[in-house]
């Protein structure tokens, strides 16, 4: 029974592989009724291999995707982007850039509030993450690391 139930654990381990991918996150916080908001942060692949993503999960949002941020003539325009974090490098996004998109949101997202998300990546790894919320106009990492609140 014992045997069996380490073998499960070693399974879920070697599935999830956290160690991987290293990721210090976080969001604005979401006026009432906003749909949408946007993770930022910075994404290390600690691993020796590039990490490609496959899709994002939130349990909060009906979608969360790469978007990256084209400015052209004054205009900012936000597309769907492919992500690959090179072995061993971190890729930042943030405001006006590179960010995960999360739309439909169905709650809204809280000053001082963590929130849980994953990365499900191309070779079938999944990362499991924290991002922190800061105030309405943050433009970089919150200083308070805040708390779950779900
Ligand atoms: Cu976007």
């Amino acid at each position: 029974m014992q045997r069996i139930l380490l073998l499960l654990l070693g399974m879920f381990v070697s599935n999830a592989t956290p160690a991987d991918i290293s990721v210090e996150a976080w969001s604005r916080a979401t006026p009432p009724g906003a749909a949408s908001a946007a993770i930022y942060g910075k994404f290390s692949n600690t691993s020796t291999r590039d990490k490609t993503l496959d899709r994002v999960g939130f349990d909060q949002a009906d979608h969360a995707m790469v978007h990256g941020t084209q400015h052209t003539d004054g205009m900012a325009r936000m597309q769907t982007n492919e992500l690959t974090i090179p072995a061993g490098e971190t890729i930042e996004m943030k405001p006006g850039s590179m960010h995960i998109m999360l739309m439909g949101l169905s709650d809204r997202l809280v000053q001082g509030c963590q929130y849980r998300f994953e990365l499900i990546w191309e070779d079938d790894s999944v990362s499991e993450h924290w991002f922190r919320t800061g105030s309405f106009g943050q433009m970089k990492t919150p200083d308070d690391e805040g708390a779950p609140c779900l």
